[in-house]
C-alpha cells in the first residue's frame, strides 16, 4: 500500500506522518459512506448541530498551542502566525455556533389573500472539500464549519504536505461531537482526486466541490462541476497588489510589505503580488524596504523570525523555477543570494541550521513592467515584484491588469483615493493602510477573474455555498389562486393632477 511521507520543512529528516494513499475506490466509498449519513445529520436541530460547532471551538481552543506548534512543524510557518491560524478556526467555530440558532429564513407576503409565502434554506447534500498545504487550518475550517453546521456531510482531502494537522483537526471534529460518517478524512494526489470526483459526481455522491489551490486547477474542477450542473467554491491564485500613495505613512507600509509580501514565506494566496510605488516616493521607499528585508531574520520559525521554510522541496523548486523569470531590466535586492539558502549560498544572520531544511533567499524584483512574466504571474514564495506609477488610475489599472482579483491594498490619507480605488480594483477583498493578508474570518473571502468565480467563503456569506433556497408557498384559501392572473387592484384615478 502506498502511503505520504511527511516532514519538517525546517528539518527534513523530522518524520512528522506517514499516511496511508487513499485509492479512487477508497474516496468514492468515503463519499458514498458519507452521503448514507448526511440525512440523520440534517434531521438533527440545526441549534444542536451549533452546539456541536460550540464543542469543536472551545476543543480547538484547548489545543491551540499543540495544534500550532504542529503546523510550524509540518508545514513552516512561524510559530506566531500558526497560532493565529489556529485562532482563525477558532473564531469560524465562534461565528457559527451561533448560525446554527438563525439560519434565518424569510416569511414573504404574498399577491393573494389567505396564502403565506415563507424561504428555507436547505444544505446541499454531501461536499468534497479539497485544500492546500498553506493554510492547512484555517482555510478548511472556512469550509468544514460551515458544511457542518448547515447539515451537510463532508469528506475533506488535505493537502498530501500536512496530513498530520488534517488528522488533529479530524480527531478534534469528532471528539467534539461530529459523527464518524458525517467528516470523513482522505489523503490523496491530486490525479486520483480528480478521478474520485469524476466517479463519485457520476455515481451521484456529491453535491458540491470546494476547492483551494491553483488557478489551472481550479479551471479543471470548475468545469466538472459544471458538467453536473453544480457550481464549485474556488478559492484560487491571486497576484495581489498593493498600491502606495505619495502621502501615505511610509513607516507604516514597510511593516505592510514586510507581512504581506514575506509572511508564511510569501505562500499566502493573500501574500503580496507586486507592490506599485507613486514615483515621487518610489526611491525613499525602495531604500526602505531593501535595508529591512536585507537585515530581516530568516530561518527557524519556533525563533521569531520573519518566515522560516518553504512548504515543501517541491515549493521551492517553484520558487527558484519562478527566479528565471527575472530580467536584465529588473534590480534585484533582499538578501545576499537568491534561490535556496544554504551553507554555500548563505543569508547574513541565519537563524538554525539552512541545510537542513528547504529554505529561499528573499527577493525583491524592482523595474517590474506590465509586459513582464512576472507582472501577471502568481509565484507563491519570498518574491515580491515592485513597480512605478504616476497617477492613480495608472495604478488601478496596473492592479488589475493581469487578471488576478484576489486581494488588494491601497496605503493613502487621501478618502478620494480610497473610494476611487475601492471602485476601480476588480479584486474581491481591499485593505485601507493594511496589508493584503490577514482577513478577518466573517468577512466574504474570494476573489474574482483568475482568483475564483465569484464564491465566497466565510461569514454570512459562504452559507450560499453550503445551502439552498428553498421557496415554499402555503395557499390556505380553500381555492386555487392562479399568482399574477387572480390579481388584487384597487381603482385609481390617472388623470390625477394637483
Ligand atoms: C490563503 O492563503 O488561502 O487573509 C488564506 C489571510 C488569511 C487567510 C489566507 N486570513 O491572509
Amino acid at each position: 500500500m502506498s502511503t505520504f511521507v511527511s516532514t519538517n520543512p525546517t528539518n527534513i529528516s523530522d518524520v512528522v506522518a506517514e499516511v496511508p494513499a487513499a485509492s479512487v475506490n477508497d474516496i468514492v466509498e468515503a463519499a458514498r459512506r458519507a452521503k448514507a449519513a448526511q440525512k440523520a445529520w440534517a434531521k438533527m436541530p440545526a441549534p444542536a448541530r451549533g452546539r456541536v460547532i460550540a464543542q469543536v471551538g472551545r476543543l480547538f481552543e484547548k489545543n491551540k498551542e499543540t495544534l500550532a506548534a504542529l503546523v510550524t512543524r509540518e508545514m513552516g510557518k512561524v510559530y506566531a502566525e500558526a497560532l493565529g491560524e489556529v485562532q482563525e478556526v477558532i473564531d469560524t467555530c465562534d461565528f457559527f455556533l451561533g448560525e446554527g440558532r438563525r439560519l434565518y429564513g424569510m416569511t414573504v407576503p404574498s399577491e393573494m389573500p389567505n396564502k403565506n409565502l415563507f424561504t428555507f434554506r436547505q444544505p446541499v447534500g454531501t461536499a468534497l472539500i479539497i485544500t492546500a498545504g498553506n493554510f492547512p487550518a484555517a482555510v478548511p475550517s472556512w469550509y468544514l464549519v460551515p458544511a457542518l453546521l448547515t447539515g451537510n456531510s463532508v469528506v475533506w482531502k488535505p493537502s498530501e504536505f500536512t496530513p498530520a494537522i488534517a488528522q488533529a483537526m479530524t480527531e478534534i471534529f469528532y471528539a467534539g461531537g461530529v459523527p464518524k460518517d458525517v467528516l470523513i478524512t482522505v489523503v490523496a494526489d491530486g490525479a486520483t482526486t480528480f478521478a474520485a470526483m469524476e466517479a463519485a459526481l457520476d455515481a451521484g455522491l456529491l453535491n458540491k466541490i470546494g476547492f483551494t489551490g491553483s488557478t489551472e486547477v481550479g479551471r479543471k474542477i470548475g468545469a466538472l462541476a459544471g458538467q453536473h450542473i453544480q457550481s464549485a467554491c474556488l478559492e484560487l491564485g491571486g497576484k495581489n497588489p498593493m498600491v502606495v500613495m505619495p502621502d501615505a505613512d511610509l513607516k507604516l507600509v514597510l511593516d505592510g510589505a514586510l507581512f504581506a509580501g514575506f509572511g508564511t514565506a510569501g505562500q499566502r494566496c493573500t501574500s503580496l503580488g507586486t507592490l506599485w510605488l507613486h514615483e515621487s516616493i518610489h526611491d525613499e521607499f525602495l531604500a526602505m524596504y531593501k535595508e529591512a528585508v536585507e537585515s530581516a531574520r530568516v530561518g527557524d520559525p519556533m525563533q521569531g523570525v520573519l518566515f522560516g521554510p518553504m512548504l515543501s522541496e517541491k515549493y521551492l523548486e517553484n520558487h527558484i523555477n519562478n527566479l528565471e523569470m527575472i530580467q536584465p531590466h529588473h534590480t534585484v535586492f533582499g538578501s545576499q543570494g537568491i534561490g535556496r539558502i544554504t551553507k554555500d549560498n548563505p543569508r547574513d544572520g541565519f537563524v538554525g541550521d539552512p541545510d537542513a531544511g528547504v529554505f529561499a533567499h528573499p527577493t525583491i524584483v524592482a523595474g517590474i513592467k506590465k509586459e513582464d512574466e512576472l507582472y501577471y504571474t502568481e509565484t507563491f514564495g519570498p518574491l515580491v515584484t515592485v513597480g512605478k506609477f504616476s497617477t492613480l488610475e495608472e495604478a488601478i489599472e496596473l492592479a488589475n491588469g493581469h487578471g488576478y482579483g484576489l486581494s488588494s491594498a491601497i496605503y493613502t490619507s487621501d478618502p478620494k483615493s480610497v473610494w476611487t480605488f475601492r471602485e476601480g480594483i476588480s479584486a474581491g477583498m481591499i485593505s485601507v493602510n493594511n496589508s493584503t493578508s490577514g482577513a478577518e474570518a466573517h468577512l466574504p473571502f474570494g476573489g474574482n477573474g483568475k482568483s475564483g468565480n465569484g464564491s465566497r467563503q466565510s461569514g454570512v456569506w459562504v452559507l450560499d455555498q453550503f445551502t439552498r433556497w428553498q421557496s415554499l408557498n402555503w395557499d390556505w384559501s380553500g381555492k386555487l389562486q392562479k399568482a399574477q392572473m387572480d390579481i388584487v387592484e384597487s381603482p385609481y384615478n390617472p388623470d390625477f393632477t394637483l
